[in-house]
């Protein structure tokens, strides 16, 4: 699918996304649906579409093939001897808890515990080719409501450009997303950023790293937020024992699942630190999926999951996901709450595999 428009990041662009779209049929017809959220590039993570499909059908389509599942948490045990690659793990996973809502008859946010109506969604807006533009931009979102703003940054494209931002937009929120391009190195100009009164700076230094990021935190009051350093509860309860971070982005698709993802939101809210749902720049069905996560109470800070129509000329699932004034209200229907759009999907089918069980 082809987006509306480049996103871009400090580790590169992106605009034609290429991914797998997993669906779970049962014997009664019913169709859960799950989306993988690798990239055709290693930049953000080391998984791609192609080691996806490795994964998928050589490991872990397998070992479902092997073992009756009674509950949605058994596929990410099942899971558990294959070192990683959450990313192929979660696209499997979110189409069998798909499907195990719609066997309920419930709501996949239900499924998961979630209890909110509506959630408060923020957005994320790429590296401009000038100022002017991102000024511009960010009016645009303000001005649909969207409940925070985050403003990506990478080395030459940081201090001045935010605070040109911040001098337009005082009482906005605003955050910076740096995706891992700086290092402690560069410590004396990530203390600048403590001027601006941002809601939090989302994963500065390595994308393999606590430890540096518990140092640049002891030295600034902005917020730290990690996204690539968090794969696993494990990792999470390391990060805020270290003290690397005081806000998480839960990616379900970079923590391997749902089942996980619920679990660091759980040891967040116990442990006193904020929360919000992480994009993936997701077609409809891992939208949904964001959706449905994001009820969970202790997601407590808007999230990155914008409407259908900020990526896409036509999503997969009907209705789109819209936002009104930065909520999207969750859908009743159950399961992930929207349709399928077939005669899309197959437009946009390039490959398809099919497993017997
Ligand atoms: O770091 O959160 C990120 C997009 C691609 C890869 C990584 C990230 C992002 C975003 C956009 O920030 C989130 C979205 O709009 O889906
Ligand atoms: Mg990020």
């Amino acid at each position: 699918m082809k987006m509306k428009h480049p996103f871009t990041t400090s580790f590169g662009t992106m605009q034609d996304k290429e991914f797998f779209i997993t669906e779970a049929i049962d014997d009664r017809g019913n169709r859960g649906f799950g989306e993988s959220v690798a990239f055709t590039n290693p930049w953000y993570s080391e998984e791609t579409v192609e080691t996806n499909l490795h994964m998928m059908r050589d490991f872990l389509i397998p070992i479902l093939q092997e073992e009756p599942i009674v509950h949605p948490d058994d596929v990410s045990a099942l899971f558990q001897p294959i070192k990683r690659n959450n990313m192929a793990k979660s696209a499997l996973e979110g189409a069998v808890w798909d499907l195990y809502a719609k066997q309920n008859n419930i709501t996949l946010a239900k499924a998961l515990g979630g209890e909110k109506k509506e959630i408060d969604v923020g957005i994320s807006i790429g590296i401009q080719p000038s100022v002017e533009k991102l000024i511009d931009t960010v009016g645009d979102f303000v001005a649909e409501g969207y409940k925070r703003i985050k403003i990506k940054i990478k080395p030459g494209w940081d201090v001045d450009v935010l605070r040109q931002v911040r001098e337009k937009f005082p009482d906005t929120p605003i955050m910076a997303d740096a995706n891992s391009a700086y290092t402690l190195a560069d410590l004396e100009n990530l203390k600048k950023l403590d001027e601006l009164n941002l809601m939090m700076i989302e994963q500065p230094l390595a994308h393999d790293d606590i430890i540096d990021h518990a140092t640049l935190q002891k030295e600034m009051q902005t917020p730290i937020c990690l996204d690539e350093s968090i794969h696993s509860l494990e990792d999470t309860r390391k990060a805020v024992e270290l003290g690397s971070c005081k806000i998480i982005n839960i990616k379900i698709g970079r923590v391997g699942g749902l089942s996980e993802a619920k679990r660091i939101h759980d040891y967040c809210r116990d442990h006193g630190i904020d929360v919000w749902c992480g994009g993936m720049l997701e077609a409809g069905i891992g939208r949904a999926h964001n959706v449905a996560l994001t009820t969970l109470g202790g997601f407590n800070l808007p999230g990155d999951t914008a409407g259908s129509s900020r990526y896409w000329e036509k999503d997969i699932i009907k209705p789109e996901v819209t936002v009104e004034n930065g909520l999207i209200y969750v859908p009743e229907k159950p399961g992930i709450g929207y349709e399928i759009d077939d005669s899309i999907l197959n437009q946009f089918k390039v490959e398809e595999y099919v497993f017997d069980f």
